[in-house]
């Protein structure tokens, strides 16, 4: 992707948090909330499904159809929607935060700002002591979420967390272990889901490493990460369906009902 793509890219995502909203979802006020408050809405049926195994798949195809043809109909974004393969960052010897991905120019900038013992927007989550603040600099770093965290509606910066324990779960070999799977179940079970106790899966990892908004089952697009992260993981699932794609095309199971939660 070109510097130019990159901050077209960039550009058209801030046109959508500035845009006005078209839903009906309480609280909302743009077009980037539209799309995260249906996140919300549906989370029980996409991460909170029976047995650890989400349905994000799915729901992510639909969805970054959608976002992808918004940007070049409402902000003049004139390329397809990118995808962030974290396997290049974590498989090259040096941290993924190091990935241009976090550039403060080119990229989404980095981690947040580090809030010493924070445990977590629910104070259930182990202290990191990497971040947990609002993001530091980029082009999102003034931009108020209205949706989120959790499934609250309450105005809050972007938060990271960066959390390099999950990064080893987006490694080429753990992609490996997913492709080479037989069937969509198998597949979907090894791509893993949000909350699946460890040994994480891939979907997990990009959550996870991020962390802060990203690792919120409910409000995660708020971090506009999100939509890099799952069309790489859509592109995965692709890889996988071109295996044999008249069988693989067709191949869905699984659960679409909630689970317990945690
Ligand atoms: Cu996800």
């Amino acid at each position: 992707m070109s510097s130019l793509l990159q901050l077209e890219y960039l550009d058209a995502v801030l046109c959508m948090m500035e845009l006005p909203s078209i839903t009906p979802f309480n609280g909302i006020k743009s077009r980037s909330d539209d799309f995260q408050a249906l996140h919300v809405a549906l989370s029980y049926r996409i991460h909170w499904v029976i047995g650890y195994f989400d349905q994000f798949l799915y729901f992510y195809r639909g969805f970054l159809h959608f976002y992808e043809k918004t940007l070049p109909e409402n902000c003049g974004y004139s390329s397809a929607q990118p995808y962030w393969n974290w396997s290049l960052d974590i498989d090259n010897g040096a941290s993924f935060a190091e990935s241009p991905i976090f550039d403060s120019v080119y990229g989404f900038g980095g981690n947040g700002a580090c809030i010493f013992n924070w445990t977590g927007f629910f104070g259930n989550s182990t202290p990191t002591n990497s971040g947990g603040g609002c993001i530091q600099d980029g082009p999102f770093i003034s931009y108020n979420l209205s949706v989120g965290p959790g499934s609250s509606v309450t105005n809050h910066c972007i938060r990271r967390n960066f959390n390099n324990n999950s990064a080893r779960w987006g490694k080429v070999t753990q992609v490996a272990n997913t492709t080479k799977q037989s069937n969509f179940e198998a597949f979907r079970q090894e791509a893993g889901g949000v909350f699946r106790p460890p040994p994480n899966k891939i979907h997990g990892s990009g959550h996870g490493m991020i962390s802060g908004e990203m690792g919120n089952v409910f409000s995660s697009p708020g971090d506009p990460l999100s939509y890099l992260h799952h069309a790489n993981l859509d592109r995965v699932w692709a890889f996988w369906q071109n295996i044999g794609l008249e069988a693989r095309v067709r191949d869905i199971s699984g659960y679409t009902t909630s689970g317990n939660r945690l």
